[in-house]
C-alpha cells in the first residue's frame, strides 16, 4: 500500500484530502493504489476530495451514541383535516378546491418529484420511475406522472413546471429515458432535472466501503437533500422567475398520486400553511410508513424505523391505533417557507439506516452480504417541519391515493400497484353506472386502464364515458 507521504508528494493538489483520509483512519481507500490505472487514480482522488471525512466520522460516532427515541418527547396525535363526510366538511372541501383551482390557473404551482433513491428493496437496476407499470399498456411510472401533469394543465389551462430530483447514479439514465420518450408530450423546458448530494456508506466499524479497487461506495444523501439542492442548483431561483409560489412534492414510487390535487393545494393556501402533508390511516402497527405526531412542541414525522415498539403498538381506549397518521410523503411546500429555512441556516439532521451493501473485501473480492453490513446516512425532508408555524394535515383514502412500489413481490410491489390502479378505475366505472365484476377480495376481475388525459378523476370519467359500455374484462381508454 502506498504511504501517505508518497501520495502527498506525488499529488500535491490533493494534499488536503489525502491528509484528511489518513487522519480519519480511511487509508485503506488507497490499498490497491499500485494495481489501478492512472485514470482510476485520478478518479479516486477526485472522489476522495469530495468527501468530508470528519463529517462522516461525526455522523458515525453520533449514531453509535444514539438510542431509539432519544430525541423524542411526549407524542400527541395531531389535528387532522378529515376525509369529508358531513355537509359542512364537504362544503369546506369544495371551498378548498376552488381556491386550489384558482392558484393552478394562475400558474403558481410546480411539481417536484423525488427520484434519487436507489430502490434497493425493489432490486431493479434502473431508476424506479422507468419501471413499466400501467396494467395494459405497460407505460412507465414516469409516463403516468407526465400524463397527469398534462391532464391538469389541460383542465385548468395552465402550465406546470416539473422538477425531478435524481442522484449522480441515476441522473444520466433518467434524462436519457425522458429524451427517448420525447418527454412524454411535455415541453422540454418544462421538465427540469437536478441532482442531490451523495455521502459514503460505512461498515459497522465506520470504515468507508469500496465498490472496486478505485471506487468508493457513495449513496444519495436522503430526500432531505432536496432542500440544499434546490438552492445550490439554482432551482429555487428558476421557480421564482417562473412565478411559482408553492411546490407540490411527492415521491416517484406512488402510482396513485393525485398530482397537484386542487383540494390539497386549496387547504394549504386557505390556512396560510408553510408545509402541508397528506396522510392515510396506517394499515397495521408495523406498516413501513412514518407517523405524523406532535412532539417537543411541533409537528413531526417519526420514521417507522425510529418509532419505539411501545409507541408503534399503542392503542386508544376504543382499540384504534394511537399513532395512526401514516405519512404518504405528499406535501405542499411554500417558497416563502423555504426562504425562511435558508435564513435559519441550520442543517437537517442525518438518520442512519442499516443496509446490505455489496463491497470489496480485503482480498479484493466482491462480497454480496446476506446480513446488514453497512450504514447509510440520510436526511429527511419532513424534518423541516420543526420550522413551520402553520401546516395542514389532510387525511385521504388509501385506495384512491396511495399505492407505492417498494418491493419486488408481496406488499407494495408492481403487482399490488397494478391491481390498485385497476380497482380505482373499476370504482370510477361502477359509479358511472357500468357493471364491473369483482372477486371475493373486492379486486376487479379483468384489466382496466384510463389515460389521465381522458379522465383525471371520477367526475370527468362520468361525464365522458359511454353509459352503455359493456365491460368485457379488458378496457383501455
Ligand atoms: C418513505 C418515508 C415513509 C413513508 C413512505 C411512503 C422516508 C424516510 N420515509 O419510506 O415515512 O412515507 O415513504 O411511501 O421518506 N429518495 C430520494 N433520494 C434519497 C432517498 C430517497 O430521492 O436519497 C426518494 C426515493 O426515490 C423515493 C422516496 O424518496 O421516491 C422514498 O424513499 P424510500 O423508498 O427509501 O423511503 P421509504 O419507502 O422507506
Amino acid at each position: 500500500m502506498i504511504s501517505r507521504e508518497t501520495l502527498e508528494k506525488e499529488y500535491p493538489n490533493y494534499k488536503r484530502c489525502i491528509e484528511s483520509a489518513f487522519e480519519s483512519c480511511q487509508s485503506h481507500l488507497f490499498r490497491w493504489w499500485d494495481e489501478i490505472t492512472d485514470a482510476e487514480k485520478k478518479r479516486l482522488l477526485e472522489q476522495t476530495a469530495a468527501i468530508d471525512f470528519q463529517f462522516v466520522q461525526k455522523l458515525f460516532n453520533d449514531n453509535r451514541r444514539k438510542t431509539k427515541n432519544s430525541l423524542l418527547g411526549d407524542l400527541v396525535p395531531p389535528q387532522i383535516t378529515p376525509i369529508p363526510k358531513t355537509a359542512r366538511e364537504l362544503e369546506l372541501a369544495q371551498g378548498a378546491r376552488q381556491i386550489g383551482e384558482a392558484s393552478l390557473r394562475r400558474g403558481e404551482i410546480a411539481v417536484l418529484t423525488v427520484a434519487g433513491g436507489h430502490g434497493t428493496r425493489l432490486g431493479s437496476n434502473g431508476p424506479k420511475g422507468t419501471l413499466p407499470i400501467a396494467p395494459i399498456s405497460g407505460k412507465s411510472i414516469f409516463q403516468l406522472h407526465a400524463e397527469k401533469i398534462r391532464a391538469v394543465q389541460q383542465k385548468y389551462h395552465t402550465y406546470i413546471p416539473w422538477y425531478i430530483m435524481t442522484s449522480e447514479t441515476n441522473d444520466r439514465v433518467t434524462q436519457d429515458f425522458f429524451q427517448s420518450h420525447r418527454f412524454f408530450g411535455l415541453d422540454t423546458e418544462q421538465v427540469c432535472f437536478f441532482t442531490q448530494g451523495m455521502l459514503p456508506a460505512v461498515d459497522l466499524r465506520g470504515k468507508l466501503l469500496m465498490n472496486s479497487k478505485s471506487d468508493i461506495v457513495m449513496s444519495p444523501n436522503g430526500h432531505g437533500g432536496t432542500i440544499i439542492a434546490l438552492k445550490e442548483k439554482g432551482i429555487l431561483e428558476d421557480m421564482e422567475e417562473r412565478g411559482i409560489k408553492h411546490i407540490f412534492y411527492h415521491q416517484v414510487d406512488n402510482v396513485l398520486i393525485k398530482i397537484a390535487d386542487p383540494v390539497f393545494v386549496g387547504h394549504h393556501l386557505k390556512n396560510d400553511a408553510e408545509m402541508s402533508l397528506k396522510i392515510v390511516k396506517k394499515r397495521h402497527p408495523e406498516e413501513k410508513v412514518g407517523v405524523v405526531v406532535h412532539s417537543n412542541g411541533h409537528l413531526q414525522v417519526i420514521e417507522y424505523s425510529e418509532l419505539s415498539h411501545e409507541d408503534m403498538h399503542a392503542r386508544n381506549e376504543d382499540g384504534a391505533l394511537k399513532y395512526d397518521a401514516g405519512n404518504i410523503a405528499v406535501h405542499m411546500i411554500s417558497i416563502d417557507f423555504l426562504e425562511k429555512i435558508y435564513q435559519h441556516g441550520d442543517a437537517l439532521p442525518f438518520h442512519a439506516a442499516l443496509k446490505k451493501v455489496p463491497y470489496l473485501d480485503d482480498k479484493g473480492e466482491t462480497i454480496n452480504p446476506e446480513e446488514n453490513n453497512a450504514i447509510k446516512f440520510e436526511s429527511f425532508i419532513f424534518d423541516v417541519l420543526k420550522y413551520i408555524e402553520k401546516g395542514v394535515i389532510m387525511e385521504v383514502l388509501r385506495d384512491d391515493e396511495f399505492s407505492p412500489v417498494k418491493n419486488m413481490e408481496g406488499e407494495n410491489s408492481p403487482t399490488t400497484a397494478r391491481q390498485d390502479m385497476i380497482n380505482l378505475f373499476g370504482r370510477w366505472l361502477r359509479n358511472a353506472g357500468i357493471s364491473v365484476p369483482a372477486d371475493a377480495q373486492g379486486n376487479v376481475i379483468g384489466l382496466i386502464e384510463i389515460n389521465p388525459c381522458f379522465a383525471l378523476d371520477e367526475e370527468e370519467l362520468r361525464n365522458k364515458i359511454d353509459k352503455h359500455l359493456q365491460f368485457n374484462g379488458n378496457l383501455i381508454v
